[in-house]
């Protein structure tokens, strides 16, 4: 195989529990995606990452991993794994999981062991340290609380830098890391093509355990503090590549966070980078810096500048992979597009954005329908561990309850997690008879596959369209490939971009609900794709209306 075989191709990410329940217990499976590969061949996907489908507890909907070689039942067997790389494989499509190795649950047999005794081998594996005047430091967990869980009865803790059921796996243990690279080879030899792995900055820490001065109410300090003060992962990255990517040329796409510049040089630069590619969260990020509840959402011109942004920093290095939403994070479309503007036109100028930036563009499950957030009737109805945790930060700062819910509701992590909606039968012929493990009251019950597949002017197809123009003969590898630049940088409600390679392709997006003239310095060639229906030429002089997008070869 060609090493970077997964430049220029296109990605999308399934939440297993939620994209297609083939047994009709209300829980999604592999068999259900199985089912829908000729579907996402269409839509014109290669890659397919799968969100944890690996024995678990579910506390933290499987990125609580208590056994790495088995699937778990609820999605099936580990035939109908083989048999979903080898439906794939037919389809030169390419199976993607998920490496969450910064922990594992504490259901794992290693933890269980460790907790055996204090002088079990396994112990060794984790991070317990006797400290019998409280906690050995004070940094906050992502999910709440202190990082440190006290065993019951002892002075001894152990660490967990997300829930008090994740523990932190011993990156220092040689024997741990050997672990690890034999269970990823295991699974390179059952053909897998390469693996997303979760939160790895979180596998450095500052061995000191030193406490840091306090950034709130609760004594703690928030994780980003003690990361900059924390061992450096590149010899564990380096060592983990050695041992597994390059062995099966694999792709690896790093969920990273904060990377300072010279982590960035080792990540994603060079041939014998240790990840293939990073995501780009920057703006993922933008306006919540307060906590969930403090979140506004953010203007064209934000927006803009961190696209621009991350081009700038990441392009000159390597690739990135480009993302609008996924299982972490509320619907894209709710999220940054006005409310009072949210409409199929505005949905498509935002898809137009983020599918044609430079990189690989990831689909996050139902966005390519345009899926909009939940509405959630009460925290009854709330299943992730992090949006509880958010609610109760927005009630320590003084939020009543219904404002709590209100904002963190917006930002949950739950809105990406119901059900993909196929079709417009009770269920969104996700399950048949049985309700959805997780079911809201849908706002949005009309959107759905299969009132979308045959309207040629839904966002589904247009979804269709930009990945085609993606792959398009003459202008593909300039969109995959090309140079990143701005365009019309100081033009307000307008973000736009060149790509530049053999060809010059202009992305044009008005980002605004209300018109906008622009001129534009060369004549155009084509025009390749443009979200409103319109008829005739265009001349250099472009009026552009609400929301329009337009692709243009010049
Ligand atoms: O997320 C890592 C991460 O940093 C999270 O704190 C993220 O910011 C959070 O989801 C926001 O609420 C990964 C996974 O993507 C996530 O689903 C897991 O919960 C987390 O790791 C722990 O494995
Ligand atoms: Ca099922």
């Amino acid at each position: 195989m060609e090493k970077n075989w997964w430049k220029g191709k296109v990605a999308y990410q399934i939440y297993p529990k939620s994209f297609k329940d083939s047994n009709d217990d209300g829980i999604g499976d592999l068999k259900g995606i199985t089912e829908k590969l000729d579907y996402l061949k269409d839509l014109g996907v290669d890659i397919v990452w799968l969100s944890p489908m690996f024995k678990s507890p579910f506390v933290d909907q499987g990125y609580d991993i208590s056994d790495y070689y088995a699937v778990d039942p609820i999605f099936g067997t580990d035939q109908d794994m083989d048999e979903l790389i080898a439906e794939a494989k037919k389809r030169d499509m390419y199976i993607v999981l998920d490496l969450v190795v910064n922990h594992c649950s504490d259901q794992h047999e290693w933890f269980q062991k460790a907790l055996e005794s204090p002088d079990s081998e396994y112990r060794d594996y984790f991070y317990f340290v006797d400290s019998p005047d409280g906690p050995p430091s004070n940094w906050r967990s992502y999910f709440g609380g202190n990082m440190w869980e006290k065993l019951p009865g002892t002075d001894t803790y152990y660490f967990h830098s997300f829930h008090k059921t994740q523990p932190d796996l011993n990156w220092q243990n040689p024997l741990v890391r050997r672990k690890i690279y034999d269970m990823m080879n295991w699974w390179f030899e059952k053909g897998v093509a390469g693996f997303r792995i979760d939160a790895i900055i979180n596998i450095k820490k500052d061995l000191n355990w030193t406490n840091y001065k306090t950034d709130n109410k609760d004594g703690l300090v928030t994780p980003e503090v003690f990361l900059e003060n924390a061992q450096p992962i590149e010899p564990f990255l380096r060592e983990m590549y050695e041992e597994t990517f390059k062995k099966y040329n694999a792709f690896a796409v790093g969920e990273v966070f904060n990377e300072s510049d010279e982590d960035l040089q080792f990540l994603i630069g060079g041939e014998d980078s240790v990840f293939s590619s990073i995501f780009d969260f920057k703006q993922s990020t933008i306006n919540l810096e307060d906590g969930w509840h403090n979140f506004t959402t953010p203007t064209s011109e934000q927006i803009k500048e961190s696209i621009f942004a991350a081009h700038k920093r990441n392009d000159p290095v390597g690739v990135i992979s480009t993302i609008i939403e996924n299982h972490d994070q509320p619907r894209g479309v709710s999220r940054y597009i006005p409310e009072a503007d949210l409409n199929d036109t505005s949905k498509k100028a935002f898809a137009t954005v983020f599918m044609l930036r430079k990189g690989i563009p990831f689909i996050y499950q139902g966005q390519e329908i345009g899926m909009e957030n939940q509405v959630f009737g009460s925290l009854e109805e709330i299943d992730d561990i992090s949006t509880l945790n958010e609610y109760e930060v927005a009630i320590k700062d003084g939020y009543s309850p219904v404002s709590a819910f209100n904002a963190v509701t917006k930002i949950s992590r739950d809105n990406a997690r119901t059900p993909v909606q196929w079709d417009d039968s009770l269920y969104f012929g996700f399950s048949e008879t049985t309700r959805p493990w997780m079911f809201s009251q849908q706002p949005n019950r009309s959107i759905t596959v299969a009132a979308q597949l045959d309207d040629e002017a839904s966002v589904l197809n247009y979804y269709k369209r930009l990945t085609r123009l993606y792959k398009n003969p003459v202008y593909g590898k300039t969109i995959q490939l090309g140079e990143f630049n701005p365009l019309f940088e100081e033009m307000e409600g307008v973000i736009a971009y060149e790509r530049t390679l053999d060809k010059n392709v202009a992305v044009i997006t008005n980002f605004q609900n209300s018109e906008v003239g622009l001129e534009l310095a060369k004549p155009i060639v084509e025009i390749l794709l443009n979200n409103y229906d319109e008829e005739g030429e265009l001349d250099q002089k472009i009026a552009l209306k609400p929301y329009q997008s337009i692709v243009l070869a010049y």
